[in-house]
């Protein structure tokens, strides 16, 4: 758990650093899979699952080797905890399927949804980020 919290500053960057290319509009789209105006706890772990997985991920190659999960300054135990089928390789699916993972990033989820209905509408979003820009500064 420990592990996976340390996680989440390198995600929080990256986030920042796609901002500048990409407006929160544009990103807010790209969480609602299904179009539908609100981007739900799922869609919105799975965007952050998917990009934490790519950044672990150095080779590209779809899978985290628990080498590559060190180097990003994760833990053997988590690791191994991650990689259900123990092949030294987490997938994106393996990911996104573990509970563990799944609680860690919902987390700033739950920071975005300001009324607790379960879904992150682009206000709802746009003022999160408001708040956690005044809060770095
Ligand atoms: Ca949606
Ligand atoms: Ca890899
Ligand atoms: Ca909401």
């Amino acid at each position: 758990m420990k592990l996976l919290l340390s996680l989440f500053p390198i995600v929080l960057l990256a986030s920042c650093a796609t901002s500048s290319m990409t407006t929160s509009e544009q990103r807010f789209k790209k969480a609602d899979k299904d179009a539908s105006g609100s981007v739900s706890r799922k869609e919105a772990v799975n965007l952050l699952i998917a990009e934490a997985h790519k950044m672990y991920d150095s080779d590209n190659n779809g899978q985290v080797t628990e080498a590559e999960y060190i180097a990003s300054g994760g833990k053997t135990a988590n690791f191994h905890k991650i990689d259900q089928s123990g092949s030294d390789g987490i997938s994106l699916k393996e990911a996104q399927a573990n509970s563990m993972v799944f609680n860690t990033f919902a987390v700033s989820f739950n920071e975005a949804d300001i009324n607790k209905d379960g879904e992150v509408t682009l206000a709802e979003y746009q003022s999160y980020l408001t708040l956690r820009n005044a809060a770095v500064r």
